[in-house]
C-alpha cells in the first residue's frame, strides 16, 4: 500500500508486515542503507570540487583501478551496516573476502548478510555520468550464534529477502523491493528525506531501446550478433534505439521507466561476461522481476542460479519481458544450430 509523496520512513513502517521475518530488522537495515546513501550522495555530488575524484592508486579483486569514491562509498556502507547490529556478514565488490561481523556482544546473534556493489559504474565518476550502489540482503543459513560462513553468501537469488539500488543521477533515487513489488524514492537533498516518487514500478512488457557495448560485437556469441541485427533491421517497430551509458544501474533504471533490454553477454574476451552474479545481477534481477520484467543469462533465470564463488561473473540479459524472451530465442536457435553443425561434422568425419 503506498500513498503519493509518502516518506521512505512512513512507507517502511506501513509495509513492514510484508517482511517475512522480523519487521523491525528490515526497517533498521533499510534505514542504515538510506543513511549511508545520503552520505555517499553528498560526496558524489561534489566530486569535482574536492580531491576525491580519480583513482585511489589501488586495484580491487576484479583487477579494476579503485576510484577514491569507490573506497569512500565502500567504507561508508560497511561502517553504517556494521553499527546497526542486524548484519552478521558483508560481501563487497571492493573486498577480496567477506567480512564477519560478530556483534557488540561478540555472540554472532545478527541474522542477515548484505552483498553490495558500493559504487557501480565508478569509471564514469570523472566524466560526471550517473553511478549507482547495488545491495542484496539474505537471511543467514548457518546457525545463529556461530560465525558467518561463505555458504551464507552463496545462496541463489531466489532466497533474497530484499534488494535495491541507489542511482546518483540528475536526482538521487533509492529503488528497492522486499518481494512485494518495486518502489522508487527520490531524495530531497534540502530536507534529507526520501519521498515515494515512483510507487509500484512496472517494467514495460516491451520496448524499443537496446543497451549493449557494441564495441565488443566481433567477440559476441552468434545469438547476440543475430539479436543486435534484429534490433537494427527496418521492420515492425524497428530499428530500435541504441542507448548505452556504461553504468548498469542507470541503463536498467532508464529501461524500467521507458522499456528496453540491457545485455552484458559473454564474449571471446570474457567467457562469463563482466557483471557479478551475487551483488550486481541477483539484486537487479529481483528488482526487475518484481516490476514485471525478466532477467536471465541468455538461457536460464538468474535467480535460479546456484552461486559457486563470491565474485563469479555471469552473462546478463535484463529488461522488458518480451525483449528478453526474443533475445533468448536467438540464443537458443544459435546454440541448436551450432550443435547440428557439430553433429554433421562428426558424421562426415566417420
Ligand atoms: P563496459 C561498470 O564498470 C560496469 O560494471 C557496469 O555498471 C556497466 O554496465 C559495465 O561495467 C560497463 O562495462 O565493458 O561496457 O565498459
Amino acid at each position: 500500500m503506498s500513498k503519493p509523496n509518502q516518506t521512505l520512513g512512513e512507507f517502511i513502517i506501513e509495509n513492514q508486515s510484508d517482511f517475512a521475518y522480523s519487521s523491525g530488522e528490515l526497517s533498521r537495515l533499510i534505514n542504515s542503507i538510506r543513511l549511508a546513501a545520503k552520505v555517499v550522495n553528498h560526496e558524489v555530488n561534489k566530486a569535482g570540487l574536492v580531491d576525491i575524484v580519480g583513482a585511489y592508486g589501488e586495484t580491487n579483486i576484479q583487477g579494476e583501478d579503485q576510484q577514491k569514491l569507490d573506497v569512500y562509498a565502500n567504507n561508508k556502507f560497511i561502517q553504517t551496516l556494521t553499527n546497526r547490529e542486524i548484519v552478521c556478514g558483508i560481501a563487497s565488490e571492493e573486498n577480496d573476502d567477506f567480512i564477519r561481523i560478530e556483534g557488540h556482544k561478540g555472540d554472532h546473534q545478527n541474522k542477515y548478510v548484505v552483498l553490495i556493489d558500493p559504487l557501480d559504474g565508478s569509471s564514469n565518476i570523472d566524466v560526471n555520468v550517473s553511478v549507482g550502489t547495488i545491495f542484496s540482503i539474505y537471511r543467514r543459513v548457518t546457525p545463529i550464534g556461530t560465525p558467518v560462513e561463505l555458504e551464507d553468501f552463496l545462496q541463489p537469488g531466489n532466497n533474497q529477502v530484499a534488494a535495491g539500488y541507489i542511482i546518483y543521477g540528475t536526482s538521487t533515487m533509492l529503488v528497492y523491493t522486499t518481494g512485494h513489488g518495486t518502489n522508487g524514492f527520490t531524495l530531497n537533498p534540502a530536507l534529507g528525506s526520501w519521498y515515494l516518487s515512483h510507487p509500484d514500478m512496472k517494467f514495460p512488457e516491451s520496448g524499443t531501446i537496446y543497451s549493449i557495448n557494441e564495441g565488443n560485437y566481433v567477440h559476441f556469441p552468434q545469438g547476440v550478433k543475430d539479436y543486435i541485427k534484429y534490433c537494427q533491421e527496418e521492420k515492425d517497430d524497428r530499428p530500435y534505439t541504441s542507448r548505452y551509458i556504461g553504468s548498469m544501474v542507470s541503463d536498467i533504471h532508464r529501461n524500467m521507466i521507458k522499456g528496453g533490454i540491457f545485455m552484458y553477454p559473454k564474449s571471446s574476451k570474457a567467457n562469463n561476461g563482466k557483471l557479478r552474479l551475487l551483488y550486481e545481477c541477483n539484486p537487479m534481477a529481483f528488482i526487475v522481476e518484481q516490476a514485471g520484467g525478466k532477467a536471465s543469462d541468455g538461457f536460464q533465470r538468474i535467480l535460479n542460479i546456484k552461486p559457486t564463488e563470491l565474485h563469479q561473473r555471469i552473462p546478463f540479459f535484463c529488461g522488458s519481458k518480451k525483449m528478453v524472451e526474443k533475445a533468448e530465442e536467438f540464443m537458443r536457435v544459435s546454440e541448436e544450430t551450432k550443435k547440428d553443425q557439430a553433429q554433421e561434422l562428426s558424421f562426415s568425419n566417420k
